[in-house]
């Protein structure tokens, strides 16, 4: 390949055997990872850096730069050896050598808050290339907003095989599709060779024509030849629909015996075809040693994007100031200042004009006041709008071509909804919120891990949250999701019980910039217990005594959401018969339990009887009332029935309660 970039005769390949070479020495020094990918896609890779990408490595942060995104997060030496090459801060040739090493800056899979650089958090397949959705469809919403001056760029994806065979790739291409996100080019390596041996031995599908049924355009060229990678990326960009360019390659190119087999996908290739491989490329240098005229030549690629940020910044101190510090802001992710007034201001309505409703609806009303307060908040639903109660009446839905709007109609897409919310809040500008029934997180979980894992602040509207939805049944009914999501390091849960503290749980999600937050709401009606609003958010430590007792507490009641009216009318019926008893609502339990000792100890206290109330597993309330406590709640799954019939078959009551507490005092 003679196509020369620079006065010292550096050539394409020259450019591209470079990243294959530190990949195979990465991988070889680390005694692990994926060689296969990067030796395979580097034609690819370096086409789309060298020719194409609006970047600049000296601020791998500007916000009006192409995303790349490494779907097959795998081959993330790939993006280590362009990071390194187009000259990133931080990305020094140590920390190649340092590749898969405890706090290096290039772990097996790429970690967007480990590396410069890096745009999402990569690995499990499919996750990138449903994300990229989300960076794509951010850059057109905020395009809509402050216009092509100041946000106009590209959201490029490299996926492979496994990214295309995963299920979430079609929820994400139809949604792309759909929305004719046409700034989105997806570079499939299409290499054939998966970990068991061929693909043909567990696929078949028709890739192009499955993109081409979705709405997108959709190519083949040979992955190797880089005018023809030059030509459809030139093209991709002039279409208006996204566009799928299959890139024919060779895994491990170049290796003798390996090149074209799944032996190249993830193990260090040896010495034998490593020295191998390198004999091919022409390549006489010492290990992790690039030559100066290839070096400057990346590094050269590396500023190709400097003059258009220049600009750029240019254009941005033009705006009136106002507007410029409201853009800042919010690709800033730094909250408006008016949320936690707007929020008191409505417990302080509610106070005064208590309602009686659904958690659901309460957001609802939460979410007229919030919508207002914070205006990159973009809501959605996965196909149950009027059970969510996520749109309010302000708000207008994007579709497809016009993106000026804050409502996203995701379809029955929950995994492509949540990954497509990491992507909105990793590209900056909108806080994404997104709903389903709270059975379905199932359905949205490895994304909803993804946000937990790489602090995302996504907000997840999960309505139905427990048997009190009633005649939809088991099927629909949560009992083991509130215990699995509690479980997730980095994600909190809140379940409100009445319309204050869902106020202030949606004031805590969107406070909240270092992860996700699940609102678990009821599809039932709740009385609203509480009679104070102002400004403390007495939801923030988790729990807290909402009721207290009429003497010397003997038993300690605590409950979440719809289950905090059965633990006061069981606390009613217990000072009925003078046995004194407290009621801590529990709105965030992985909350309260993160609180520091002292905390924990004076919200649980010290009466000798604890009761936890909850419509769902006892997983986790032991760390409360400890394995001696009561627990009034489900012990398998629910049935279908009208709620009140399931509360009292499932024996989750008052009298229960009360009758529980007495039968262990009078033990
Ligand atoms: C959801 C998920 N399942 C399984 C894996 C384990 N895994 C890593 S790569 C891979 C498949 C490799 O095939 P391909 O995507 O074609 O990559 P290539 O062999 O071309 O590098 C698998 C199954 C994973 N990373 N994510």
């Amino acid at each position: 390949m003679q196509d020369t970039v620079s006065a010292d005769r550096v050539t394409h390949s020259d450019l591209a055997n470079a990243v294959r070479v530190l990949a195979m020495d990465a991988v070889e020094q680390a005694k692990s990872g994926h060689p296969g990918l990067p030796m395979g896609a580097a034609d690819m890779a370096t086409v789309l850096f060298t020719k194409f990408m609006k970047y600049d490595a000296a601020d791998p942060t500007w916000p009006d730069r192409d995303r790349f995104i490494l779907s097959a997060g795998h081959g993330s030496m790939l993006l280590y050896a362009l990071l390194h090459l187009t000259g990133v801060k931080g990305m020094t040739i140590e920390e190649l050598k340092n590749f898969r090493k405890l706090d290096s800056k290039t772990p097996g899979h790429p970690e967007n808050f480990m590396t410069p650089g890096v745009e999402t958090t990569t690995g499990p397949l499919g996750q990138g290339i449903a994300t990229a959705v989300g960076f794509a469809l951010a850059e057109r919403m905020l395009n809509a907003e402050y216009g092509s001056d100041l946000v106009d760029h590209h959201t490029y994806v490299l996926a492979s095989d496994g990214d295309l065979m995963e299920g979430i790739s079609h929820e994400a291409i139809a949604l792309a599709g759909h929305l004719k996100l046409n700034r989105m080019i997806v570079l499939w390596d299409d290499n054939g060779i998966s970990i068991d041996g061929p693909l043909s031995i567990s696929d078949s599908v028709d890739q192009v024509k499955r993109f081409q049924a979705c709405g997108w355009n959709a190519v083949r060229v040979d992955g190797h030849d880089p005018k023809a990678l030059q030509r459809a990326i030139s093209r991709a960009q002039k279409s208006d629909k996204p566009t799928l360019i299959a890139c024919k390659t060779t895994i491990g190119y170049g290796a003798p015996k390996k090149a074209g087999t799944s032996k190249a996908h993830g193990e260090p290739l040896g010495a034998e075809e490593l020295a191998g491989a390198k004999t091919a490329y022409g390549w006489g240098h010492a290990p992790f040693e690039i030559p100066d005229n290839i070096r400057d030549a990346w590094a050269k690629a590396g500023k190709k994007g400097r003059r258009q940020r220049k600009a750029w910044e240019e254009r941005l101190k033009a705006l009136a100031p106002e507007k410029r510090a409201e853009f800042e802001r919010r690709v800033k992710g730094v909250r408006p200042a008016g949320l936690a007034d707007a929020v008191a201001r409505l417990k302080d309505r509610l106070v005064a004009e208590p309602q009686n409703v659904a958690t659901r609806k309460a957001s609802e009303i939460a979410l007229e006041v919030i919508t207002e307060a914070v205006p990159e908040l973009v809501l959605g639903s996965a196909d149950l709008t009027p059970s969510n109660n996520t749109k309010t009446k302000n708000l207008t839905a994007i579709s497809p071509g016009n993106y000026a709007g804050r409502y996203i109609h995701y379809g029955i897409r929950e995994h492509g909804m949540a990954a497509a919310m990491n992507g909105i809040a990793l590209h900056g500008g909108y806080v994404p919120a997104g709903a389903t029934f709270l059975v379905f997180t199932d359905y949205a979980r490895p994304a909803m891990r993804i946000a937990s894992l790489a602090g995302i602040p996504a907000v997840y509207v999960m309505t139905h949250d427990s048997i009190g939805l009633g005649e939809d049944g088991p099927t629909h009914q949560p009992v083991e999701h509130l215990a699995a999501l509690r479980s997730m390091p980095k994600m909190r849960v809140f379940r409100p019980a009445d319309a204050i503290e869902t106020a202030e749980a949606w004031q805590m999600a969107l406070e909240r910039t270092d992860g996700p937050t699940t609102l678990a709401l009821t599809r039932q009606n709740l009385p609203q217990v509480r009679k104070d609003g102002g400004a403390q958010n007495r939801s923030a430590t988790g729990a807290y005594e909402l009721s207290p007792a009429s003497g010397p507490a003997r038993a300690t009641i605590f409950a979440s959401g719809s289950e905090v009216e059965i633990a006061l009318a069981a606390q009613k019926l217990l000072e009925d018969q003078s046995f004194a008893v407290r009621v801590v609502s529990v709105p965030s339990l992985d909350l309260f339990l993160a609180q520091p000792e002292k905390v924990r100890r004076e919200i649980i206290g010290d009466a000798p009887i604890k009761v936890a109330v909850e419509a769902a597993v006892r997983f986790g309330w032991d760390s409360v009332i400890g394995p001696d406590g009561i627990f009034v709640g489900m012990h398998g799954f629910g049935a279908s029935a009208p709620y009140k019939d399931l509360y009292k078959h499932f024996g989750i009551t008052a009298e229960a309660v009360a009758e529980k507490v007495l039968r262990t005092h009078n033990l």
